[in-house]
């Protein structure tokens, strides 16, 4: 594994992190591909992974997403694999990880977690699903697990990412990314364990990643948005407009007014559905070219490689 690094930002981990570094060492991952990123913990989580002879860094800022971009600086491999420190992620999972996009030339493999009715609280499962469900509907992903704490990518497609999201939609963050510029996504099931010490997520925390995935939609996929418009007018304009013509030809009475703003709401509605399709397509075809650049520049490498 020499050309992936793995990746662990914890905070406060003392119970958990010795435990998941032996574990990760254990699968073969070579003791200097390994960075732990340290939030400022105050319980000798630092000292533990130190005496493991890993790399321990300071984060910049705060939250786990500045962690996750203090780390990429000091990745110098094509794959990076994230995983939290906090012993719920078997390690055994980062061979499948490691495989599935090695052979299958994915950007992102997400390790969907298998949740086990005592490891997890209902709240905590619902959440889960809820929120997955909202991502899969704000940008048209079929995935199965958005939040999930472990997953592999390349290195580059990693850094291509702004790390504008605060704490724990990091992970939205780089699933929206990847999923609107070259979709090049892959999930494997993985298992999941209870926590090894104390618990630090609540409601609000969910209510966060809900609210920040619709700034993310915004940012990334903005023809959801033109399309709800479209519809919220073209909807109203259509009702409008059938009654006033049932009016006119059943009845025999001519609105004109009601008649003016049906058209109006009609014909704006149409257009911003339209604009939606053409956003959606436009996307596509930015989608088809980069896929293919990215082949020809493997193409041009190999060469390179090959002559020299
Ligand atoms: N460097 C750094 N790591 C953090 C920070 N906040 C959380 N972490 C780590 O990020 C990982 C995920 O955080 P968790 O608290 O486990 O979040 P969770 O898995 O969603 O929730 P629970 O495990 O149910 O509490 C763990 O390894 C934490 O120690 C932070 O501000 N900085
Ligand atoms: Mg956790």
């Amino acid at each position: 594994m020499r050309n992936l690094t793995v990746l662990i930002p914890v905070l406060n981990e003392a119970k958990a992190i010795g435990k998941v570094l032996d574990e990760v060492l254990n699968v073969g991952v070579p003791r200097e591909n390994i960075i732990v990123v340290d939030g400022g913990s105050s319980d000798g989580t630092v000292e533990i992974a130190r005496s493991r002879n890993v790399e321990v860094i300071p984060q910049e800022g705060k939250g786990k997403a500045l962690a996750i971009k203090t780390g990429l600086k000091h990745v110098s491999t094509p794959y990076v694999l994230v995983m939290d420190g906090d012993y719920t992620y078997p390690a055994k999972h980062i061979i499948d990880l490691y495989k599935k996009i090695m052979n299958e030339g994915h950007d992102l493999v997400i390790g969907s977690r298998r949740f086990h009715s005592p490891v997890q609280t209902r709240i905590y499962r619902i959440g889960n699903l809820f929120l997955t469900k909202l991502f899969n509907l704000l940008f048209g992903t079929g995935l199965t697990d958005i939040l999930s704490g472990m997953y592999i990518a390349k290195t580059e497609k990693l850094r291509e990412i702004m790390f504008e999201m605060p704490h724990f939609s990091v992970e939205s963050e780089i699933v929206a990314h990847v999923a609107s510029t070259t979709g090049r996504i892959a999930e494997i099931p993985i298992n999941y364990r209870r926590r090894l010490g104390e618990k630090k997520l609540s409601v609000k925390h969910g209510i966060g990643i809900a609210r920040d995935m619709i700034r993310l939609t915004w940012r990334y996929n903005p023809a959801f948005f033109i399309f709800i418009l479209g519809s919220l007018l073209l909807i109203p304009g259509l009702l409008l407009g059938g009654w006033v013509a049932y009016h006119y030809f059943f009845v025999g009475i001519k609105y004109y007014v009601k008649g003016l703003v049906a058209i109006i709401l009609t014909a704006a509605g149409f257009t911003s559905l339209l604009l939606a399709v053409m956003a959606l397509y436009t996307k596509r075809i930015e989608m088809r070219m980069q896929k293919r650049m990215d082949e020809i520049e493997q193409l041009i490498e190999e060469y390179l490689n090959r002559k020299s």
